[in-house]
C-alpha cells in the first residue's frame, strides 16, 4: 500500500457520514411513524432485492457500540442525520420526546467521547403523512420543516452547533420527482422544479430559525455539486448540452442560494413546461439566506453530449432535452462511477467560488464488492487507493487556495443504499447483516492511520 504523506491545516476535522434510514432500522419503534422511504422501498420492484430500512445496521440499539468505533478509528466528528418522523411522526404538530431522546443520547455519547456532531436536518425521510398531503411540492412544506426544525434544534442546539438543513437536495427533488429512481418516485420534470424551489424555501426558511435557537451555530447546507465535462472534440450543440446539464445539476441550487436567482437560461429552457408561477415574490431572499459554510457530497464527474439527428434527446432532468448522458471514463467503482480525483479538486474549487463560504466535504467515498478474507479482515484495497487520491484532492484544493476545513468519509457503516438496497457497500466498516457484526477495512485503517498523522504532527 501506497503511504499517504499529504498534510491538512491545524484544525481540520476528520471524520465519518451516516444517515438516519440508512443505518438505523428500528422503523416503528418509540412513536417512530413511516418515511417515503419505508413507503418506497415497500413497493415491489423500486428496491435491488426487495431490501428495506427495517433493520438496516441496527443502529438505533447499537449506538454506544457504533460510537465506540469511531472512537478507535480517531474521528473528530461525525456528521449523522435525525429522521423527521421520529421526531414528528405526523410530520407536523406534536413531537415525540421518545423519539428525540435517542438523538439526546446520541449526542451525549459522542461529545463524552470527544466527537463533534454535526446534524443534518433532513437527509430524504420525509414523513409519509406529508407526502400524503403532497410532500415537497405543497408550498406549505416549508413551514412544516421550519416547525421540526424548531424542535430539534430546541432540543440539542445547546449542545450541538453545526446544523445543516439539508443533504442534497437535487436527489430529493430532480432524482426523486423526475428520474423517480428516489421517494416517491415520481416522473414529472416540473415537479422535480417544484420541489427543488420548495425544498430551497424550506432551508432558506429554517436558517432564522436555527440562529434563534442555537445563537452561535454554524449554519450550512449540504449540496452534491458535479463537474460536467462535454466530448473532448464537442462543438457548439455539446457546450450547450454541457450549459444545460450543468444549470439542471449544479446551477439550479448554487444560484439561488448563493446568487439570489436562478443560473443563466434556466427559467427560458424550462419555459415550456411553466411560467414560474411557485417562484412568488420574496422567495429568493428567503432561500438565499446567509450561510457559515457549505457541504460539499461529491463521488464522481458528469459526462454529457448533445443528441445527434435521429436519436433519442428525451431528457427528465429540467432544461436538459437534447442532452445525452456520455459513458464514464474507466476506472469505475462498483456503483458504475468514474474515479476522478480531478473533478473533485475542481467541484471543490467551483463550490467555493459560487458560495464564497469556507467548505466541508460532507461527503466522499467508493463502493466496492467487499468480502471478510479468512483472516477475518476486508482488504478493500481499490477503497484505500479511492480514499488516498480523493483526500490527496482536497489537499491540492487547499495549497491553492480553497478554504476547506474538513472531510468526512462515505460512509462509517456498509449500510441500505437506497435503490441499490445492501447490493453497494460504502462503508470503511463491513456490517454482516445477517450477525450484525461490524468489522474495520483496510480503508478504516488507513483512515485512522491519516487521522492519527495528522493530530501528532
Ligand atoms: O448513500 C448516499 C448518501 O445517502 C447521499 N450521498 C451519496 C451516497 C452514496 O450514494
Amino acid at each position: 500500500m501506497t503511504s499517504f504523506t499529504r498534510t491538512f491545516p491545524d484544525g481540520f476535522l476528520f471524520g465519518t457520514a451516516t444517515a438516519s434510514y440508512q443505518i438505523e432500522g428500528a422503523v416503528a419503534e418509540d412513536g417512530r411513524r413511516p418515511s417515503i422511504w419505508d413507503t418506497f422501498s415497500h413497493t415491489p420492484g423500486k428496491v435491488a432485492n426487495g431490501d428495506t430500512g427495517d433493520v438496516a445496521c441496527d443502529h438505533y440499539h447499537r449506538m454506544p457500540a457504533d460510537v465506540a468505533i469511531m472512537t478507535d478509528l480517531g474521528v473528530d466528528a461525525y456528521r449523522f442525520s435525525v429522521a423527521w418522523p421520529r421526531i414528528v411522526p405526523a410530520g407536523e404538530g406534536a413531537p415525540n420526546p421518545a423519539g428525540l431522546a435517542f438523538y439526546d443520547r446520541l449526542v451525549d455519547e459522542l461529545l463524552g467521547a470527544g466527537i463533534r456532531p454535526v446534524v443534518t436536518l433532513y437527509h430524504w425521510d420525509l414523513p409519509q403523512a406529508l407526502d400524503d398531503r403532497g410532500g415537497w411540492l405543497n408550498r406549505d412544506v416549508a413551514q412544516w420543516f421550519t416547525e421540526y426544525t424548531r424542535t430539534v434544534v430546541g432540543a440539542l442546539g445547546d449542545r450541538v452547533s453545526n446544523w445543516t438543513t439539508l443533504n442534497e437536495p437535487w436527489c430529493s427533488s430532480v432524482l426523486s420527482y423526475a428520474i423517480g429512481d428516489h421517494a416517491p418516485g415520481h416522473h414529472d420534470t416540473l415537479e422535480s422544479m417544484v420541489a427543488a424551489h420548495h425544498l430551497m424555501l424550506a432551508h432558506g426558511a429554517a436558517v432564522p430559525v436555527i440562529r434563534e435557537e442555537c445563537p452561535g451555530a454554524e449554519v450550512s447546507v449540504t449540496l452534491n455539486p458535479t463537474q460536467v465535462w462535454g466530448p473532448a472534440d464537442g462543438d457548439d450543440l455539446d457546450a450547450d448540452a454541457v450549459r444545460r446539464a450543468d444549470n439542471a445539476l449544479n446551477g439550479l441550487f448554487f444560484g439561488p442560494i448563493f446568487h439570489g436567482a436562478y443560473p443563466d437560461g434556466f427559467l427560458d429552457d424550462t419555459a415550456h413546461l411553466t411560467d414560474h408561477a411557485y417562484i412568488h415574490d420574496g422567495d429568493l431572499r428567503t432561500i438565499s439566506a446567509p450561510l457559515d459554510n457549505l457541504g460539499v457530497n461529491n463521488y464522481f464527474p458528469t459526462r454529457v453530449r448533445a443528441a445527434r439527428d435521429g436519436e433519442d434527446g428525451r431528457n427528465p432532468m429540467p432544461g436538459c432535452d437534447g442532452v445525452v448522458a456520455d459513458p464514464p471514463h474507466p476506472p469505475l467503482t462498483a456503483m458504475g462511477w468514474e474515479q476522478s480525483p480531478e473533478s473533485h479538486r475542481l467541484i471543490i474549487e467551483r463550490s467555493a467560488r459560487e458560495s464564497g463560504l469556507p467548505l466541508y466535504i460532507t461527503e466522499n467515498g467508493s463502493a466496492w464488492d467487499d468480502t471478510v478474507d479468512a483472516d477475518g479482515q476486508v482488504h478493500d484495497a481499490e477503497r484505500v487507493t479511492y480514499l488516498q487520491e480523493h483526500l490527496a484532492a482536497v489537499a491540492d484544493a487547499i495549497e491553492g487556495g480553497t478554504d476547506v476545513r474538513g472531510y468526512f468519509a462515505w460512509s462509517l457503516l456498509d449500510n441500505f443504499e437506497w435503490a441499490y438496497g445492501y447490493d453497494k457497500r460504502f462503508g470503511i466498516v463491513h456490517v454482516d447483516y445477517d450477525s450484525q457484526v461490524r468489522t474495520v477495512k483496510d480503508s478504516g485503517l488507513e483512515f485512522a492511520r491519516i487521522i492519527a498523522a495528522h493530530h501528532d504532527r
